[in-house]
């Protein structure tokens, strides 16, 4: 994917930032893109997100998943529990669209059927279908942190099952030492923020194998009570809360294990603002600005939204320090 310079004016000087800001630079960065001719012909309507009322549920069509056990060892965290109708209707889902509002275009996404396919350096290759997975591996509750590379944060009710279960299950070769998710993508049902044809789709994510293989790595398929609505990345997506979000790639079909670490979306993008590694980190700023500090999504504008210092490792230092020493 073609790479480009940033330029002068995207580098702001360090300040609050706001979750308009931060959007606003992503914006310039889009804008850079085509500026340096990398084919789109039409820029994105600038604006704020949809602040539409609608009659949609934003949790319409999901399923009861009520009586999932919450695991005792994730059962709370010290921060307020983010409202359901907060979480569910600010998503960042760049295959929808590129602002905040895109949780009633995300309704487009065909989850039935649904296959997860995983392939390479593995003893048992496999495709699951949701059956499947339902069956193999038993979900559970994690109330995480969830902290976006964009400073904003929240903290979820997730269900699903760790990641470590499927590795036993397809059991990977030695020579397996990353993995890549591949998000769903057709650009008749995805096509991204307006005529973006030339991004490096689909979306996917990495990890190391050992970052996979860790306790808190949690493939999510539903959220406070029931399977995952669409816009949070039905039916499957990945949650590593110790990272930033945009490692959480939603609506997962295909998982590799492979020798080398893969390129992925953002990181091909603009490496040095989308770290392969991506840890949350109160002490290494984004180019663009400060990560010291966090907001807590809430009601009303991100400049009211509660402030929090940002922890390193999100908090989860216990479980994932020993990762990268
Ligand atoms: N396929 C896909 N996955 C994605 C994204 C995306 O644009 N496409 N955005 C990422 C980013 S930047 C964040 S912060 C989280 C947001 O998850 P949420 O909308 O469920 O809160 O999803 C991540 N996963
Ligand atoms: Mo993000």
């Amino acid at each position: 994917m073609v790479l480009i310079r940033i330029p002068k004016i995207w580098e702001i000087p360090e300040r609050e930032v706001t979750d308009e800001d931060v959007f606003l630079n992503r914006r310039r960065f889009v804008k850079t893109l085509i500026g340096a001719g990398i084919g789109a012909t039409i820029l994105p309507v600038l604006g704020c997100e949809s602040k539409t009322k609608s009659k949609i549920n934003p949790a319409a069509g999901t399923e009861d998943l009520s009586s999932v056990q919450r695991n005792p060892k994730f059962d709370k965290v010290d921060r307020t529990l983010t409202d359901e109708s907060l979480a569910s209707t600010y998503n960042n889902f760049y295959e929808f669209g590129g602002t905040k509002g895109i949780w009633e275009n995300a309704q487009a996404l065909p989850t039935e059927d649904w296959k997860v396919e995983v392939k390479g350096l593995v003893k048992n290759p496999r495709t699951y279908d949701l059956d499947d997975l339902q069956k193999k591996f038993p979900v559970e509750e994690r109330i995480y942190r969830f902290r976006c590379v964009e400073a904003w944060a929240m903290v979820v009710p997730w269900i699903g099952f760790p990641m470590k279960q499927l590795i036993a299950d397809v059991e990977p070769a030695s020579a397996a030492k990353f993995v890549r998710f591949t998000s769903f993508y057709d650009p008749k049902i995805t096509p991204g923020p307006l005529h973006f044809g030339e991004l490096p789709w689909p979306y996917t994510e990495g990890l190391r194998i050992e970052e996979m293989a860790n306790d808190l790595a949690f493939f999510a398929t539903g959220i406070y009570g029931h399977t995952l609505p669409k816009q949070h990345g039905a039916p499957i997506r990945m949650v590593t809360p110790w990272k930033y979000g945009f490692k959480g790639a939603k609506s997962i079909v295909k998982i590799e294990f492979l020798d080398k670490q893969p390129a992925t979306f953002w990181n091909s993008l603009i490496p040095s603002e989308y770290d392969f590694e991506a840890n949350v980190n109160p002490t290494k700023p984004h180019p663009r600005w400060s990560q010291a500090t966090e907001r807590m999504v809430g009601p009303g504008p991100a400049l009211t939204w509660e402030k929090r210092p940002t922890l390193p490792y999100n908090g989860y230092g216990d479980y994932v320090a020993s990762l990268y020493t």
